[in-house]
């Protein structure tokens, strides 16, 4: 009997609520330096328009969470993330994911941040464990936790699921319960390892089954290198969600991947009357 965790995270004014019983929760991603050039430039230049922008079309295009990355070589994290922070809260009431693998800014952010956030992320490492368990405590954060740990990231499922056991563990034993963990299976891509793609989805089989948690996956990273990167993940997301991912970190923008998404909620049962379908529909008529 498959148990499905639910996970609420919030803003100052709303709460999203993720869970298998609900439409999957698309997590914004491109407000991230590190993958998108045009965003680096701008911070760089202390320029936060892209930042707002990219913060607004997102949650049109039906993001109801966004990442929020301020990763910049050489400048300084902690500052940078919180200007970053609520440069998006003030223009959007969305719950926010603070993505840095950074402690310091992590704590910054932290402070900054009004609601519960998922903080994206912490690992099986103990370093990482040490640092960042106690902080999603302290201020009542759920937690994102990769499937990779001090031996590296892990080559089968059964390894994978083994590190997200260490996570789920030692979150309860700080009062952190599993509901608030939200486990990653690491999505590499498959333009490196044919394979890559389906030792995720084994790993989210066997995660979900185990210990009934949402998921989540940097879902685009699935098709880095190859050509025509939207058809492969948008079949790739809707695999996913099939085996059990609730909350995919991925670019809502993009059609191919909304109308998956859209569309594997159809099928799994999570959008009666398809009523989101047809509502989603009608809005790619209308704007042509
Ligand atoms: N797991 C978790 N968090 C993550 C990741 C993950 N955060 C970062 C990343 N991986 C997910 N975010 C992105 C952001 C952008 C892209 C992929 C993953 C991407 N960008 C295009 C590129 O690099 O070619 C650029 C797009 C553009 O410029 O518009 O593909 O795995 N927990």
């Amino acid at each position: 009997m498959i148990r499905n965790l639910t996970t609420l995270i919030s803003s100052a004014t709303q709460t999203v609520e993720i869970s298998r019983e609900q439409p999957t929760v698309i997590i914004g991603e491109r407000i991230n330096p590190t993958g998108r050039k045009n965003v680096l430039a701008a911070l760089q230049a202390g320029n936060f328009d892209v930042v707002r922008q990219d913060a607004l079309d997102q949650v049109a295009a039906g993001a109801l969470v966004l990442d929020v990355n301020a990763g910049v070589p050489g400048m300084d994290e902690p500052v940078l993330l919180q200007k970053v922070l609520q440069t998006v809260m003030d223009v959007t009431d969305v719950p926010l994911c603070i993505d840095t693998a950074n402690p310091t800014a992590l704590e910054a952010a932290l402070k900054t941040y009004q609601g519960k956030t998922l903080i994206n992320s912490t690992n099986g490492e103990e370093k990482s464990l040490n640092a960042v368990l106690p902080l999603a405590r302290e201020y009542g954060a759920a937690v994102i936790g990769l499937c990779i740990d001090d031996n590296g990231i892990p080559a089968t499922p059964e390894a994978r699921l083994a590190v997200a056991a260490k996570i789920i563990e030692r979150a309860g034993q700080l009062g952190i319960p599993p509901a608030d963990v939200v486990i990653d299976p690491l999505t590499l891509t498959l333009g490196a390892d044919s394979q890559a793609a389906q030792v995720t989805l084994k790993t989210i089989e066997l995660v979900v089954k185990e210990f009934g948690v949402n998921i989540t996956a940097g879902a685009s990273n699935v098709s880095f290198g190859m050509p025509d990167r939207k058809y492969l993940n948008a079949a790739f997301i809707a695999m996913a969600i099939h085996a059990g991912l609730t909350c995919p970190i991925t670019n809502p923008l993009v059609t191919e991947v909304k109308t998956a998404v859209l569309a594997a909620d159809l099928a799994m049962g999570r959008d009666d009357y398809g009523m989101r379908w047809i509502t989603a529909y009608r809005q790619r008529q209308k704007e042509g």
